[in-house]
């Protein structure tokens, strides 16, 4: 008889018996059916131990990371569980399903309830953040730390504000300018020394950039419509070196009235107007005769100074005085070159140099500033 007929023999005597863990066969003629049984509640037992560790282990898991120690702690390669697994040699053979089932049982037991808590837990910790992280929409916003207007263009804009309030226009020319509009026109000619190569930017020999805003205001004379109120701001080119009072690039604001019976006193008027605007009411101005080739007759015009009213003081050099701008009568042969009749209308310009004007007004006692563009410089005015 050999094993297999002896294990057949065998099989006929074997026995079941319903139990709460199913059905389990007793090999009455098998030794090992003795140890089996044992073993089997024992691994029971076992389970049942796992089972009630791992639930407290899970409970009481209180953050993502604790939870995750239990999962390698009774499901890992190491686990607890892995180790019933591995015990299952000593298993009858063909009692290990029914022990792999109930091992199998406990993981996905184990792993419901680790995935349960998982996600309990992950919805809490979301929770906290969201309550932590709360936006109240009600809190004014972060202010952007704004730009600043330049000094130049706030002087700029002070300027324009007080002519557009006396009725004049604002009307800007081109940088790049002929030399007819730039000198020709204005009286200046061809010999003169303004235009030595030292002094301008030329292009070519037509075209330079310009010097002064006056050719805008040739511009409009040419167009002839009259009566003109209007004064001309912008960059301007001159060819010199950079220092406290000086600069290649700076800017500039013409004005122009012209006009049937305007005279010397109208220019007086209008130009102490725009002194008390621009620097206080207390403000008197005086002007001092002079020579521009595009003015008969013309005048510089100082303001008192409007630190120390007059008498004198560091500011305006002991002087009481401060020179502020050039004027004049519009030269009859530059109202001839631009075809209007210079015995019919008359009128006066002016011409301000617009960075001086802002270092003036904010005390500013180097343009070079004006250029650098450092905010922290810019913020103060
Ligand atoms: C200065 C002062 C001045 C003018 C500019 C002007 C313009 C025309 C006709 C006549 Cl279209 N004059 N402009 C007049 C007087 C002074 O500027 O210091 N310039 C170098």
């Amino acid at each position: 008889m050999n094993y297999a007929e002896i294990q057949y023999i065998l099989l006929k005597f074997d026995s079941y018996r319903e139990t709460k863990f199913g059905t389990i066969r007793i090999s009455a003629f098998d030794p090992d059916n003795i140890i089996f049984r044992r073993d089997f509640k024992m691994i029971k037992e076992k389970l049942d131990e796992i089972r009630a560790a791992a639930r407290k282990r899970i409970e009481g898991s209180l953050d993502l990371e604790k939870l995750n120690a239990a999962r390698v702690d009774f499901l890992g390669k190491k686990g607890e569980l892995t180790a019933v697994l591995k015990g299952m040699k000593d298993v009858a053979a063909e009692d290990r399903p029914k022990v792999g089932q109930m091992v199998n049982e406990l993981r996905e037991e184990i792993e419901r309830s680790l995935e349960e808590t998982k996600k309990r837990l992950e919805s809490a910790a979301m929770e906290a953040a969201m309550a932590k992280e709360t936006i109240d929409v009600t809190l004014p916003a972060k202010r952007r730390p704004m730009g600043h207007r330049h000094p130049n263009q706030i002087a700029l804009e002070e300027m324009e504000r007080i002519f557009i309030g006396l009725g004049y226009e604002v009307v800007e020319g081109p940088e790049v300018e002929k030399d007819y509009y730039n000198f020709e026109a204005l009286n200046i000619p061809a010999d003169h020394p303004a235009k030595d190569e030292q002094d301008t930017f030329y292009i070519n020999g037509e075209m330079l950039l310009r010097t002064q805003t006056s050719g805008a205001q040739v511009h409009e004379m040419e167009k002839g419509r009259l009566p003109i109120r209007m004064i001309s701001p912008g960059r301007v080119y001159r060819s010199d070196e950079v220092d406290a009072t000086h600069s290649p690039v700076f800017h500039q604001v013409e004005g122009l009235l012209i006009d049937e019976q305007v005279t010397f006193s109208d220019l007086k008027g209008t130009l102490t107007q725009f002194a008390k605007e621009l620097f206080g009411a207390d403000t008197r101005v005086k002007f001092r005769p002079h020579h521009f080739p595009f003015t008969e007759p013309s005048a510089e015009m100082d303001v008192s100074c409007f630190k120390c009213g007059g008498k004198g003081c560091r500011f305006c050099k002991g002087e009481g005085w401060i020179e502020i701008l050039g004027c004049g009568m519009v030269h009859p042969h530059v109202l001839e070159m631009s075809k209007i009749d210079p015995l019919k209308y008359k009128g006066f310009a002016f011409g301000v140099g617009l960075e001086r004007i802002a270092l003036l007004k904010y005390e500013i006692d180097d343009m070079r500033l004006m250029y650098e563009n450092d905010v922290r410089f810019l913020s103060q005015f």
